[in-house]
């Protein structure tokens, strides 16, 4: 029988908080310790969660997101009051537009001289400003509502579309105490934080139908159908369908990039030529070109293509946002999937392969494609270029599939993308929707903490220096992360000049001939610097047999790149110039 007379026992905020995520299978918190959570910290380390504490809370904040990303859990971030709450927020919010569950956790200054605006320690009306940048904020006043606050911050982050939520704990919050009996009893384990949404028969249905009468079907695999870890389901229905598909970056190894299906070297041409596009855990945004325009076929850049479009998502809004989707199924990922496939294994004959036609001209387009990438590969320019030292990094990832592979930048990104083969899902985590640069290093110690095994970074040096710092953080935590920077000299590449002949360099230009790996030398990693494809080859393959904290100054060619990548039309300027 339970009573509900005091105990003699009591608990405070800290401990309440600490045994809530722990309830609730959350055994690892990314932060910034300082006040007011510098305590929390360290009880949280005591109470066996493991703390890894950043150099910047941005940084944090990314390990949190792309934790969250890789396993399902909202990924923790812990950051003091405001500077330090403003610092995670672009993490946050990144997170939010990339579908990562994650919370940010932080303390805040006294509400009654927040509100009256008294001028406190760090004042900011922080859940105010957090609002409409994360998908949910909640605040806790009170020590009995801790439970549910951190169950509502879970459940948010985690159920439907996932995303971020902010979680706002006054430092008062932190010493008050209760009963520990009622305080044990306030606290909740959530059931079922992710609920499957099982899609509507006639909408898989309806799908089912518009993809059998397509000539020439092209299924789009994006990073919600990486998150979703229905791999064999996934893997399944692309190959019984026989139907060609197109990786977007961060789903590149969901089927292996070297899968006879895969459309990825002739992307060009299978999006204006598909005549249904069924796409899984994408959305139709600057990435696919809204769906419309020249990439599609359209006349003119606002033109549609034509293409008729099944979208299988989670958040029943997603469709229509730029084009009309004939077929929604909204639902998650892994029951939409296997809803398609019941239905469709009811339906009696095999599934039509294909017309020959479609998949033989893609074939043909993607077979010149990597024959003309494989003549750019095995040339070997000094100085060394992005692809000659790509090709290195290519054959250590064929010959580690199941490491991570981080990547940031512009040209550094974009020809990384395209040249590097990756062979299981989850592995390549990049800048995501926004093109963020900053995310490297926080998701490089996010993915070695939370999967324990070798992450390779390959960085552009404009894109390291956002998060640069954190290879202290590497080295501290003793983590197998090789960094690899891409060094070119500045932004884009290092030969800009300053027009008017000034003193001051251009600014997209950085200190010539800058010697990264001595940054991580400084706190007992390995340092290597490469000037050639078989001393990067070297250094790298050293870095994955010993697992030690690597950073290795890849030398290129300062003319190697071309201004933003792939993506120079976004460029006002450069479309101007050209
Ligand atoms: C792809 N390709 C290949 C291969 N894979 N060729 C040979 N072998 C292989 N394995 C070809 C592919 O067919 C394309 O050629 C080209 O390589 C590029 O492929 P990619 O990268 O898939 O296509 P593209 O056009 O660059 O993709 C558009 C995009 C992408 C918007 C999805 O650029 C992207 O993800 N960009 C993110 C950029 C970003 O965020 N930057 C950060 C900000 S930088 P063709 O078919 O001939 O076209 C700040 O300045
Ligand atoms: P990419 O950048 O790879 O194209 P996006 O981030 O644009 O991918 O799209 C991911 C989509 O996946 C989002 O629309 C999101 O709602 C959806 N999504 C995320 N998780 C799931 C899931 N478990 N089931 C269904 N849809 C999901």
């Amino acid at each position: 029988m339970t009573t509900d007379a005091p105990s003699q026992e009591t608990t405070d905020g800290f401990h309440l908080i600490i045994d809530a995520l722990k309830l609730n299978g959350i055994d690892t918190i990314f932060g910034l310790p300082g006040i007011p959570i510098t305590d929390f910290a360290r009880k949280a380390q005591a109470a066996g969660l493991r703390v890894i504490s950043f150099r910047h809370e941005q940084n944090a904040g990314n390990a949190a997101a792309i934790a969250g990303f890789l396993t399902q859990k909202p990924g923790i971030c812990l950051t003091v009051s405001a500077p330090g709450f403003l610092n995670g927020l672009t993490a946050l919010t990144n997170a939010t537009t990339n579908c990562f569950p994650m919370i940010l956790v932080s303390g805040s200054s006294e509400r009654e001289i927040v509100d009256l605006q008294q001028g406190d320690y760090e004042e900011m009306d922080q859940l105010a400003i957090a609002k409409p940048l994360c998908k949910a904020a909640f605040r806790v006043l009170h020590a009995e509502d801790i439970g549910v606050g951190i169950a509502r911050a879970i459940r948010a982050a985690v159920s439907g579309r996932p995303g971020g939520v902010y979680l706002d704990l006054p430092a008062k919050l932190f010493a008050q105490s209760m009963d520990a009996e009622a305080g044990r009893k306030s606290l909740i384990k959530v059931v079922d934080p992710a609920p499957r949404q099982i899609p509507a028969p006639d909408a898989v249905q309806r799908a089912l139908d518009l993809l059998r009468s397509a000539k020439r079907p092209l299924i789009v695999l994006g990073k919600g159908a990486a998150y979703a870890q229905a791999d064999a389901d996934i893997r399944a229905l692309v190959e019984r369908t026989g139907i060609p598909y197109l990786p977007m970056s961060m789903a590149k190894g969901l089927l292996p990039d070297t899968h006879e299906q895969s459309a990825a070297a002739a992307r060009s041409y299978v999006l204006p030529e598909a005549d249904v596009v069924m796409i899984i855990g994408a959305r139709l945004n600057w990435l696919l070109s809204h769906g419309k325009g020249k990439t599609w076929g359209g006349k003119s850049h606002k033109d549609w293509g034509g293409q008729k479009f099944i979208q299988i998502d989670i958040s029943p809004q997603e469709a229509d946002s730029n084009v009309r989707i004939d077929a929604p199924v909204v639902g998650d990922i892994g029951s939409c999937v296997s809803a398609l496939a019941a239905i469709d294994a009811n339906e009696g004959p095999d599934w039509p392969k294909p017309p020959a036609e479609w998949t033989g001209a893609i074939a043909e387009r993607r077979n010149k494609n990597v024959a003309k990438m494989g003549e750019t590969l095995a040339r070997d320019p000094v100085p060394m270029n992005f692809h000659s030292a790509l090709n290195v990094v290519r054959d250590i990832i064929r010959a580690n599939p199941d490491a991570i592979l981080v990547n940031e930048g512009a040209n550094a990104l974009d020809f990384t993308r395209s040249i590097v083969d990756m062979y299981q899902p989850r592995k390549r985590l990049d800048v995501g929707t926004w093109g963020i640069m900053g995310i490297g290093m926080g998701f490089a110690v996010g993915a070695a903490v939370v999967s324990g095994g070798q992450v390779i970074a390959i960085e552009g040096d404009s894109a390291f220096g956002f998060s640069g710092m954190e290879v202290e953080t590497i080295c501290r935590y003793n983590l197998p992360v090789c960094v690899v920077i891409f060094n070119n000299n500045g932004v884009y590449g290092g030969t800009d000049v300053n027009p008017a002949g000034g003193p001051d360099v251009a600014p997209t230009a950085f200190v010539k001939g800058a010697r990264y790996d001595k940054m991580i030398e400084a706190f007992g990693g390995v340092g290597a610097n490469a000037t050639t494809p078989a001393e990067l080859r070297r250094a790298m393959e050293e870095a994955l047999r010993s697992k030690k904290p690597t950073l290795i100054n890849a030398v290129i060619d300062e003319a190697a790149g071309t201004e933003s990548g792939r993506i120079t039309s976004l460029n006002p300027q450069s479309a101007k110039k050209k």
